[in-house]
Parts: C-alpha cells; structure tokens; sequence
C-alpha cells in the first residue's frame, strides 16, 4: 500500500506533467500557429507555478522543461559534432533566364516535369537539431558540412524549438534542419540597447544571430530573441518511416510535430509560377518580420529528388534563387549638406554610381553629424553601400583598408552652405523605440529661416501641396524662377502674384500665367487647421495642427498661448510645445504669420477655447509646475482656493498663508521663499497674463472638478508583487500600493518600474534582473510605505 508522502509526491510529479504539457501547448500556439491564446501575463504566472514546484522537487525538473530556457553554466570551448548525415549548402540563381536553365537540366532527367516547393531563403544560422524518441538532445551549427560546433544549451534557450515533440507519429531518431534567425524588430531592440551603453552595434540580423547563438555563455543567447523555422529533414530512423512522398508534405509533419514553418512557403507547378512566387516575396521582402536573400526552390517529389542526387556538396533537386545583393562597395565622391524646409542641414553622400539592391545609386543619406562621426568618413573613402527594398540607400561602413594615407576628415560646415547663415547646433533627447531608453540626439539647423533660399524653396512646396494650401500648379521649377526673380520671399506672397509677375517666367504665355493666378487665388480660404499645417512649425504635423486647433479655436490663441498651457494639449510634449512658442517668438516668422493671416480668410470661423482645455488649465495645474518643494496637487488645490489669482498670491501676507490645508510649516517657508525671488514673481505674472490673454481665466467651480488625489512615490507607476511576504499578505500590499497610486500588474515588461520580491521570488525577479528593472525586498517597501 502507498503511504500518504508518496502518494502526495505522485500528485506533484503529475501537476509537473500537467503544467508542462500545458505550457508546450501554449508555445505551439504562440511560435508555431502565430495565435497565442492567453496573454504573457497568464504564461509567465503558469511557468512561475512550475518553477516554483520543480524548486521544490528537483527529482521532477527535467532538461526538457519549459523552465530550462534561461541558459545554463558557461562552456570553456565549443565541442565538435560529427553530423549524422552531412548538411548540404546550395548552389545559386540570380536570374529567370538561369532559373530556367536550372529547370532544363533537371526536366531532362525526370521521367515527368517536376513540381516545386518554394521557401523564403532566411538570412540567419543552420543548424542541425537531433530528437531521440521525441526529446531534444543536441544541436550543432552546419561547421563544414561534416562536422560543427555543439550549441546544444545555446539553442536549449531558442523557445519556439521544441524540447518535445509533439503527437506521436514522429519518428524515434530525428535530425531537423533549419535556420537560427533574429526577427529584424529584435534586432533593432537590441542595436538601440547597445548604442545607448555605448557597446559596439551588430552590422545585420544574420550578425547578431550568429553572435548569440556562438556564445560560451547560454544566458546570454538566452537573453536575446532569437528565433527558428525548420526546412528538411536530416536522418530519419528507422528509414522505412512513414515520411511523406513530397517535401512539402514533410513540411507539414514538421509543423505537426512542433516546428515553425514558415507560413510563406508555397508549391509551384510551373517555371512561370516559380517565378511570380519569386517576384512576390522580393515586393514584400521589407515587411516580412525577419531577414532574406532570396527564395530556396526544390524539387518537390523525393522519389525525383533522389533520382536527382548531389553534385559536391549541394543537391542537383535545390537552387536558391538569390535576390540581387542589397550591399556593394563603392566610392565616396563628396558629401553634400542639404537644408530642409526647417533648417535641418543633412549631409548626403554622393558616390560613384553603383548597382545594388536592383538599381542604380548614386547618392546615400548620412542623416547627421553623429552618423558621419560614427563613420568616421573621411574624403575619397570607399565605402559599402546598402539598399533594402525601398528603404533609402545607406552607408553601412568605410573599407579603412583602401583609404588614402593623406586622407583628409569631411567636416560638418559652421555655415549653411546656400545662404552663409550660422548653423546651429540643436540637442534633443530621443526616446528609442524601445522606450526603455533615451538618447541625445543633435540636429543642425541653418539660422537663416526664410531668407535662406533653400528653406525657402522647400517651405513653399510644402506650402502649396495637397495637404496644406493644396494650390496646383506651382511646381519646383516655377517656385525656383519666383524665388530667383525675387517674387517671392515668403510663401505668403505667392497670393500677391499678378499674371504680369509670372507671364515672364520660361515656358509660361498669357494662358499659363492667367491659369496660374487664378489657382492660387482659388485658395484665399482655408480652415484653421490647414493654415496651422502650412507654416511648417517644426514637429507640429497633421494630428498637432488639429489638435492645436480644436483646443485653442484661434489663430490668435495659438499665437499667444504660452508652453505651459500648450502641454495640457493631447498630442503635445514639451518638445512640441517648445517648437511652437520658439517659432511664434521669431520676429521673421511672425512677418510671414501675420502678412498670411492678413491675406487669407479662415474658414470656419474661428471659435474659442475648447472646454475639455479650460477644465484642465487650473490655477493649481500652474501651482504645481512651479515645482515648489513638497507642493503637490493635493496641497496646490487649497492654496488656489485659498489665493483665487496668482497676482493675491504674490501680494499675501504671512498670515494669508496659515490654516492652508496640507501646507505644512516646511512646505510653506519653501513656497515663501519662491515667491520673494524677483525672476519667480515675474514668471509667474507673466504667465498668468499670457494665459488670461487667451482666455484661461480659472474659476473655482471648474477647479473642483479636477481630480486631485494625492501625488506619491507610486503614482503612476507600475509595480509587480512576487515571492511570498511575511508582515502582509500579497492582496494587502496591492490594495495600499494602488491607493498610492500604483497599477499592480501580475507579469514583468520592460515597462515595469518596480518589482518587489519577497522570499523565494523565482523567475519574476530573473527577469526583473534581465530587464534591469528597479527590485526592492519587502523591506524596502514598507519602508517607503510608511515615509
Ligand atoms: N528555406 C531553406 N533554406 N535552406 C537552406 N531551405 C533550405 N534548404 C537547404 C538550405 C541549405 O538545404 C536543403 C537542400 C536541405
């Protein structure tokens, strides 16, 4: 008879099974079938529950588990691993004519006209990964073909390989070929990381993937993601299996077994149809989530691929049909520094024409003075260029080897190079797409505005297309005569064209120039939004010019409305905001704004202030802007309450400020002392003008509709509870933490602020440690819960 510890030891080996199997399944769905079907959160706490029992019970933690991904003890050196069956490379076509000569030599040796199964050829790592009875054993990279390296605990961590097969019509030994990748999106994640620790950044996708998978160390290939898709078969036994007849098919068990495929593979009956899959996949190249090179065609039928046979290494029944390369070498001519239509000077490289990426290039953008720097470009370099589907060539690196010794730097120029204005130098902090970072980023900006001929010229095309004045008509050739003749030296002007202005211009006659007239004069109305749209305000694009105008109803208001009201706009950060007050303080572009405002009529009619802006803009929104030592919302509301307009606030009394709910002694001195500082007094004047000048007077009753609840250490933050705690209990801390506040959120993100752990926390605080996310002990947290 079993005793009760054995059979409670029974109980968890099953639950282990149970959760195991479950997690696998959620894999498939998630890596194979592209369809999760429970959030992230709902995995991570069902893989947490089987870290926490295989804890408990290590005799039940198998290498297999899904708990096993996050890499093990680093290894000394690689081993070597004989492959069962050699892996094979494959030979190459670059056009439909040698596709078809391919399809020739093969026909003639088939009994009948063979069918394909067409792959994409993913840009990434082969490796070879052997399963004993359905259990992962061991991976090896390709190597020689013969033998390669052992990165069996590398590719442990890959999570969509799976570590069981799945069903049970696998074979008992399998060897599945495939391609280790690095999905682009990660690829960009973890170049951004590397740039803002200043690390070295990989060169492409395939780069990074072959840098993780060949590391000593398993977590770090663990903490990169990286991913798979299986395309053959390696040895199969026993041989008499039943595989299917035709690679496709195989394909297919491979899914059925476990293994991404990848969705986009396809049979074609026909060289025509080879090549119009061909042809599709290199439109859609660029929105595919990972790299290629090409599409991999094979014979579809095994009987025929094995009548086929191999020439040296690769097989006589497989080509890959490569796209044309997207990088080739060439040589810097010079660089030019165009100005933008907001100033912006980017250099542009101007090389000897070169074919690549499927046509000719003969210029490349360098962006700005940190990517030239990053370059390290220097005058006749010869340089590798790339183009990918129709992204804009770019300059990947120099070929220092072939650089003259006499070689001289290409510096940035201090002056604009159209109008010899000052360049200035303007730093911005960038958020990275990761969010998680941000970086400084610098701009130059030629100081000329409108009287720089290049900001001109670019300021009026904008003006006039479709999206802003939308004036037909007037062409880059034509703005380039009006600004030469001096017709034009502001895109306001444009509506005080004559037809004897322009029946002078080349190619125009009286028709033209009438046609001409009467276009731009077709287009005196327009709406507010548009007219904001048009003066090309630096950040300020379609949705912040609707924005702007659905809130502050006028031009006027616009005009005047200072940053700190412009930033209770949606749509509007500081650097916007910023933008906007810096361009309507500018005495040129205030000309230009006013002549057009002047000129033109706004339709509709220009309103007021929005009411959801009126709401927002409280007198103790401003209060707490000041920024004033411990004066948060819940104390600036009493102190507007008390005060009623800033000016009584300047001129109260000491006594005024007693009996202030929530304004402490130490909070008082400190709003005392702000507000006897000469330069505060006249800020806050100012403001309160500017902002009663639009017609955001503040009232009592709207002020009491704000919610205002109190501003702590945790508001707005998201934290995560885990482990178990021993002065409360998890709920307890959650329901104080979300009185503070804090979002309590059950699963670790990048966009976690603070993970708290209490005893025996598992792979919450590892991730929480990956991610370098803020980790407290209990201790901590009742520490500055009770501050
Ligand atoms: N998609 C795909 N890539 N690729 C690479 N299929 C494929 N097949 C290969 C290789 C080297 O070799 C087969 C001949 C097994």
């Amino acid at each position: 008879m079993q005793n009760d510890t054995s059979l409670n030891i029974q109980a968890v080996a099953q639950e282990i099974a149970e959760l195991t199997d479950t997690l696998n399944g959620h894999n498939y769905r998630y890596y194979v079938d592209d369809a999760p079907s429970i959030p992230d959160a709902e995995y991570d706490r069902l893989l947490k529950q089987l870290t926490v029992l295989e804890t408990e019970h290590p005799e039940y933690c198998f290498p297999d588990s899904p708990t096993q991904r996050v890499g093990g003890v680093p290894l000394a050196k690689f081993e070597q691993i004989a492959h069962l069956k050699p892996m094979l490379s494959l030979d190459n076509v670059f056009s439909d004519e040698e596709f078809e000569a391919f399809y020739n030599r093969i026909n003639d040796k088939t009994a009948t006209a063979p069918t394909f199964c067409c792959e994409p050829k993913l840009d990434g790592l082969a490796v070879s990964i052997l399963y004993r009875d359905g259990v992962y054993e061991r991976a090896a990279t390709r190597g020689d073909g013969k033998t390669g390296e052992d990165i069996t605990e590398n590719v442990r961590t890959i999570r969509s390989i799976p570590m069981k097969l799945r069903g049970d019509d696998f074979p008992p030994l399998l060897e599945v070929r495939g391609e280790v990748i690095m999905p682009k999106q990660a690829f960009d994640s973890l170049n951004e990381r590397a740039r803002a620790k200043g690390d070295k950044e990989f060169v492409n996708p395939r780069n990074a993937a072959a840098g993780s998978l060949r590391q000593l160390d398993s977590k770090i290939t663990a903490s990169r993601s990286l991913g798979f898709y299986a395309y053959a078969l390696g040895v199969v036994e026993p041989e008499t299996w039943g595989l299917a007849d035709h690679h496709y098919g195989q394909l297919l068990q491979l899914k059925s077994w476990g293994f991404p495929v990848s969705a986009e593979v396809k049979q074609c009956d026909s060289v025509s149809e080879v090549i119009a899959y061909y042809t599709d996949i290199m439109t859609r190249r660029s929105a595919l989530a990972y790299e290629i090179d090409g599409v991999v065609i094979k014979v579809d039928n095994i009987a025929q691929q094995l009548k086929l046979g191999f020439v040296a290494k690769a097989p006589r029944w497989a080509t890959a049909f490569k796209f044309p390369a997207q990088e080739e070498m060439t040589l810097l001519e010079g660089v030019d520094f165009q100005v933008g239509r907001t100033g912006a000077v980017t250099p542009v490289a101007r090389l000897k024409p070169i074919f690549v990426g499927g046509v000719t290039v003969s210029n490349a953008t360098l962006h700005n003075a940190d990517e030239m720097k990053r370059l390290e470009l220097m005058e006749g370099d010869t340089v590798i260029v790339r183009r990918a589907g129709d992204v804009i060539p770019q300059i990947v690196s120099v070929v220092k080897q072939f650089r003259k010794d006499n070689a001289k730097p290409i510096e940035f120029p201090s002056k604009c190079p159209v109008c010899k204005s000052l360049i200035e130098k303007v730093i911005k902090q960038k958020k990275l797409k990761t969010k998680s970072h941000t970086i400084e980023q610098a701009t130059h900006k030629c100081t000329g505005g409108l009287s720089c001929k290049a900001q001109l010229k670019e300021s009026i095309s904008y003006f006039v297309s479709k999206k802003c004045f939308d004036i037909d008509g007037v062409g880059e050739k034509i703005v380039e005569q009006l600004i030469k003749r001096s017709l034009v030296n502001t895109p306001a002007d444009l509506f005080q064209l004559t037809t004897d202005d322009v029946i002078d211009l080349d190619g125009f006659g009286e028709l033209s120039a009438r046609n001409l007239y009467d276009s731009i004069q077709a287009k005196l109305v327009v709406s507010l939004e548009r007219f904001i749209l048009s003066l090309g305000i630096s950040e300020v694009g379609d949705a912040t010019a609707k924005s702007l105008s659905k809130h502050l109803g006028s031009f006027e208001n616009i005009k005047k409305c200072p940053r700190e009201a412009l930033v209770l706009i949606p749509d509007i950060g500081q650097e916007v905001a910023d933008e906007i007050v810096s361009y309507f303080s500018n005495s040129n572009s205030l000309n230009f704004v006013n002549k057009l405002y002047d000129t033109v009529e706004i339709s509709p009619k220009e309103k007021g202030l929005s009411s959801a802006i009126v709401k927002k803009s409280q007198m103790a929104h401003y209060i707490v802007k000041l920024e004033v030592l411990g004066i948060s919302k819940v104390t600036a509301l009493p102190i507007a309450e008390r005060f009623g307009l800033f000016s009584s606030l300047l001129d109260a009394e000491f006594s005024d400020f007693l009996s202030i709910k929530g304004l402490t002694e130490k909070r008082r001195s400190a709003l005392i002392e702000f507000i006897s500082k000469e330069n505060n007094r006249e800020y806050i004047i100012e403001l309160e003008k500017s902002l009663f000048d639009i017609g955001l007077h503040w009232t009592q009753e709207q002020v009491v509709e704000e919610d205002y609840s109190p501003v702590t250490y945790f508001t707005g933050k998201t934290v995560v509870l885990t482990g178990s705690f021993s002065t409360m209990k998890r709920n307890e801390a959650k329901g104080i933490l979300e009185d503070k506040g804090a979002k309590v959120s059950s699963s670790i993100s990048k966009n976690t602020d603070l993970l708290v752990a209490g005893e025996k926390a598992g792979s919450k605080l590892t991730k929480a440690q990956e991610l370098g996310v803020l980790v407290w002990s209990e201790e901590q947290l009742i520490e500055a819960l009770n501050e």
